[in-house]
C-alpha cells in the first residue's frame, strides 16, 4: 500500500468511527463520556504514522485518533466504550482512557496535562536504560494553562531529553478562548527562548504534518534536544458529546465553514482520486465500514466484567 493511501486508511478508520459513535450515542448503550475528535484526524494520523512501531505515546482524553491509528484494532475499542469485558481495559477505564501499551500507546487521562511529566519520565528512563524509544506526547492548548506543563518542559529542556511534544489547539478549554487565558501572544514564541526546537503549523493536509513528524524525530534524535510542534485544528463538535454546538455563543458556524474546506480526509481523498486511485479508495472505505459494524455488533453482544472484575488493576 502506497503512503498516500495508508494515511487514508487510518484517516477514514477514525473518521467513521467517530460518524458511528455518533449514531450509536444516542441509544444509551455507550455511557462513557466521549470526546471526540472530527476535524483533528490528521494530527494523530500523521504523527503516529511517520514515529511508527518505535514509538511510546502518551495522550489526553481527546485519543480515540491515537489510539485507533496507533493499534488499527476496534473489537477491544468499542467493547471499551460499550463498557464490555472484552475492551481494551476490560471495559474499566471508558473512552477517555484508553491504552494499548502493547502497540506504544502508554498512557492517555481524562485530568490536563497528566500525562506530560509521565512522557518526560519515559524519556528520562530512555536515556538511562539506552533505549531507543521515540516519546510522544500529545496534549490540548489548555494543557499550556496548567503548571506542569511547564515544569515538565523545562525539567526535558534542562536534561535535553530528545522526545516530542505536540500542543494540539484547538484555540479552547474547553469553551474559553485563548486570549482568555494566555498573556502572551503565541506559545511558540515563548518556547523557542528554551534549550529546545519549536515548528509551528496549521496545516490540515496529513502528509504535511507526516513530514514534519520525521523531521522532528529526526531532529531531537540529532540534536538531543526536546521538539514542540505546535499544531491547529478546528473541533467540528461539542467538546464532549456527539453534537455540533454553534449555538451555545462562544463560536459560530462560518468558522466550521472556513475549516470544513479544508477538511483533512477530503483533502486526502481528493488527492488519491487525482492519482486515479478511486478504486482503491472506495475498496478501503468498504472494508473500515465493515470492520466498524462487526466490532459493533460484538461490543453488544459481549458480557460486562464480572463484580469479582471490580477490584482488579486497581493501585493503591
Ligand atoms: C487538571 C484539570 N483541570 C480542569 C479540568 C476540566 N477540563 C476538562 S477539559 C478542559 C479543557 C482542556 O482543553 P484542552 O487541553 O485545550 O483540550 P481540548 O478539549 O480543547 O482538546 C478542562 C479545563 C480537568 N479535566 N483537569
Ligand atoms: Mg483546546
Amino acid at each position: 500500500m502506497t503512503l498516500s493511501l495508508a494515511l487514508y486508511q487510518k484517516l477514514y478508520l477514525v473518521r467513521w468511527a467517530t460518524e458511528a459513535i455518533r449514531k450509536e450515542y444516542p441509544n444509551d448503550q455507550i455511557k462513557t463520556p466521549v470526546h471526540l475528535s472530527l476535524g483533528e484526524e490528521a494530527i494523530a494520523v500523521g504523527v503516529c504514522h511517520a514515529i511508527g512501531k518505535n514509538g511510546l505515546f502518551y495522550g489526553t482524553y481527546r485519543n480515540h485518533g491515537l489510539y485507533l491509528s496507533l493499534t488499527l484494532e476496534t473489537d477491544k475499542f468499542f467493547a471499551e466504550l460499550y463498557g464490555k469485558r472484552t475492551g481494551a481495559s476490560g471495559g474499566k477505564a471508558g473512552s477517555m482512557h484508553l491504552t494499548a501499551p502493547e502497540s506504544g500507546l502508554m498512557g492517555t487521562s481524562a485530568v490536563v496535562g497528566t500525562t506530560i511529566p509521565m512522557a518526560v519520565g519515559a524519556a528520562f528512563a530512555n536515556r538511562v536504560r539506552r533505549t531507543d524509544k521515540a516519546i510522544v506526547v500529545f496534549f490540548g492548548d489548555g494543557a499550556l494553562d496548567e503548571g506542569v506543563f511547564w515544569e515538565s518542559f523545562n525539567t526535558a529542556c534542562v536534561l535535553k531529553l530528545p522526545m516530542i511534544f505536540i500542543c494540539e489547539d484547538n484555540g479552547l478549554a474547553p469553551h474559553t478562548l485563548k486570549v482568555d487565558r494566555q498573556g502572551y501572544p503565541a506559545i511558540h514564541k515563548v518556547l523557542e527562548r528554551f534549550n529546545c526546537l519549536t515548528f509551528r503549523n496549521e496545516t490540515t493536509d496529513v502528509e504535511e504534518i507526516h513530514s514534519l513528524a520525521l523531521k522532528a524525530g529526526l531532529l531531537a534524535r540529532e540534536q538531543q534536544l526536546p521538539v514542540f510542534l505546535h499544531l491547529h485544528y478546528y473541533r467540528y463538535l461539542e467538546h464532549v458529546g456527539v453534537n455540533e454546538d454553534f449555538d451555545q455563543g462562544y463560536r459560530t458556524r462560518d468558522e466550521f465553514e472556513k475549516w470544513y474546506k479544508v477538511d483533512p480526509i477530503n483533502l486526502q481523498r481528493k488527492r488519491l482520486v487525482e492519482m486515479n486511485l478511486e478504486k482503491e479508495v472506495s475498496d478501503v472505505e468498504n472494508q473500515v465500514r465493515e470492520q466498524v459494524d462487526r466490532s459493533i455488533a460484538l461490543a453488544k453482544a459481549a458480557p460486562f466484567p464480572d463484580k469479582a472484575d471490580l477490584f482488579k488493576g486497581v493501585w493503591s
